[in-house]
């Protein structure tokens, strides 16, 4: 027999007499009317050890913190594939890379599937898509869509509306803010729900602060985190990076430093030349105030060896850290917003990145390895008509799970090919039983950083990475006992039965998401072509 509402209000009337039938009438209709809101923000490689809930000392993020103080943050948050566009269509899709076809940066992304922003729409919410999402194409799903072309720059940046291009004066991560701040005031209808995806490229490489910012961390030095110098043993794939903060980072590129007598010569100098020149003259101004000096000072210095690499290190994470203490203020402005418009209560905020990044960690910059580093992402949510302030989330979540949960608590039925799970239960401490392991697929190789094509499976204690394409190599780590995964223990015989039971879980893992080497091997061949390699 089915039930409709009306009837359910019936029912609980009678079985609420004694607190008044009105009253319960009332519950059930704002119930029914208030479907959450959904605030979806996005950055772009925010490693969480930048962020302050986090715990690591390095920066203070107080209104990113909000989201975990006031609701919940996730330990172990991963994500299926560490790199920017496929992590993207992850998120949307609820579907692995090698299901939902976006492998790599370079393959097309087909937006006729489903996503749930257009299962949100079709149910009835207000859908907006606001700033980099890095996936060509007009976006389906989204009845607003202002949004970075590729990567998107951090000065002078253009937009696509709804489409249309234009160029926007200002600093990116201010301007997203506001497009998403306007469209909140301007452009949302007030009688439905909404779901706004609000994506910022900070802080992705070449990490450009806005100049109000230039000077934070200056009187900062940092030490490098204690595999700063490893040498790689045993893990030749690790060895064979070019995501190097010592070897590879540009020095103007990556670095600024663009002397005015050009006589710092780099590979790179032009193209940063070019992002330096969209700035205005009152943006230069200060640009060359703050950077002068310190590109006066590093040429008198003539640095080398391990001082050069210390000096890189902190040149990068000054920027670094800058670009995010603007994506921090975003984040209070939009927070502040729903607090003064009543919409606190019924807003669901998240806050994540599309992958974790490397701050000095094996001495590299950058993502993409199944590493701890990259391989997780900070995942804090806050829902304070539902969630417990001050929540810590242990269990093992992917963003796979992005989609199923959104429309879990938006009273979505989550269509059967999503290959996530609803992580609502596990927030609220309501599940006795959830995931052991997780799976990870990476591809784009040959490419830049030489991370070569691998996946692996982990569980809450160890991780089992196969290399393949150019090399068969495997790689097994206990996390407990070595969680900067330094020691490859896979050839180890004391680790034999963990070694029998981590393949036993790989296979699972392929069989239960469909993988195969034969996708692989498909994937492999569509990308050689793509980028017009022999094969
Ligand atoms: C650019 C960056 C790379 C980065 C990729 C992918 N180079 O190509 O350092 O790994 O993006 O990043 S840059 O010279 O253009 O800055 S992702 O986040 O988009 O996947
Ligand atoms: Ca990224």
């Amino acid at each position: 027999m089915k039930i409709n509402l009306n009837q359910i209000g019936i029912l609980t009337c009678f079985a609420l007499t004694l607190l008044g039938c009105k009253e319960s009438k009332k519950q059930i209709s704002e119930e029914k009317n208030q479907r959450p809101n959904i605030i979806f923000i996005m950055s772009d490689d925010h490693a969480y050890q930048a962020i302050s809930a986090y715990g690591y000392g390095l920066n203070n993020t107080p209104n990113i913190d909000r989201i975990a103080n006031e609701g919940a943050i996730f330990n172990k948050g991963f994500v299926t594939n560490s790199i920017c566009a496929p992590s993207r269509a992850v998120m949307l899709t609820g579907k692995h890379s090698f299901v939902n076809g976006k492998v790599d940066n370079i393959s097309p992304f087909n937006w006729d599937q489903d996503n749930f922003a257009k299962t949100l729409q079709k149910s009835g919410y207000q859908t907006a898509l606001i700033g980099k999402i890095h996936l060509d194409g007009l976006p389906q799903g989204f009845d607003y869509s202002n949004v970075l072309p590729g990567q998107g720059q951090y000065y002078s940046p253009e937009f696509i509306e709804n489409g249309v291009k234009k160029t926007l004066p200002g600093y990116v991560t201010n301007v997203t803010t506001d497009i998403a701040l306007n469209w909140l005031e301007n452009k949302r209808e007030k009688d439905k729900p909404f779901l706004m995806l609000y994506h910022q490229k900070a802080p992705h490489r070449t990490w450009m602060p806005e100049e109000k910012y230039l000077t934070l961390f200056d009187d900062k030095t940092f030490d490098p985190p204690a595999n700063f110098f490893d040498d790689y043993e045993g893990r030749p794939a690790a060895a064979a990076h070019e995501m190097g903060i010592f070897k590879d980072m540009d020095l103007v590129y990556d670095l600024k430093m663009l002397d005015k007598e050009e006589e710092i010569q780099t590979k790179y100098r032009n193209v940063f030349q070019g992002r330096y020149n969209r700035m205005t003259d009152d943006q230069k101004a200060a640009w060359d105030a703050y950077y002068d000096p310190i590109i006066a000072d590093f040429k008198s210095k003539k640095l080398k060896g391990k001082e050069l690499a210390l000096w890189k290190y902190n040149r990068y994470m000054h920027d670094y850290l800058r670009t995010i203490q603007s994506v921090d203020d975003g984040v209070g402005e939009v927070l502040d917003y729903l607090k003064e418009n009543g919409l606190e209560k019924n807003t669901i905020v998240v806050y994540t990145s599309d992958q974790g990044f490397y701050l000095g960690e094996h001495g590299w910059f950058d993502k993409r390895f199944m590493y701890e580093e990259s391989f997780r992402t900070p995942i804090l949510i806050k829902y304070p008509k539902e969630i417990k302030a001050g929540t810590v989330v242990d269990g093992l979540v992917q963003n796979l799970d992005f989609a199923p949960t959104f429309l879990d608590y938006a009273g979505v039925e989550i269509p059967k090919e999503i290959q996530g799970e609803s992580f609502r239960k596990l927030v609220n401490g309501e599940v006795s039983e959830w995931r052991h392991a997780i799976y990870y697929t990476y591809y784009e190789f040959p490419g830049e950083h030489h991370v070569k094509r691998h996946y692996g499976v982990r569980t809450d204690r160890y991780k089992l990475i196969h290399f393949y394409y150019d090399v068969d190599q495997w790689e097994l780590y206990d996390l407990e006992k070595d969680p900067s995964e330094m020691s490859n223990v896979y050839n180890d015989p004391a680790y034999a039965s963990v070694k029998a039971d981590m393949h036993k879980q790989l296979e699972n893992m392929r069989t239960k998401y469909g993988d195969s080497d034969a996708l692989n091997a498909s994937s492999l061949e569509h990308y050689l072509t793509a980028k017009k390699i022999d094969h």
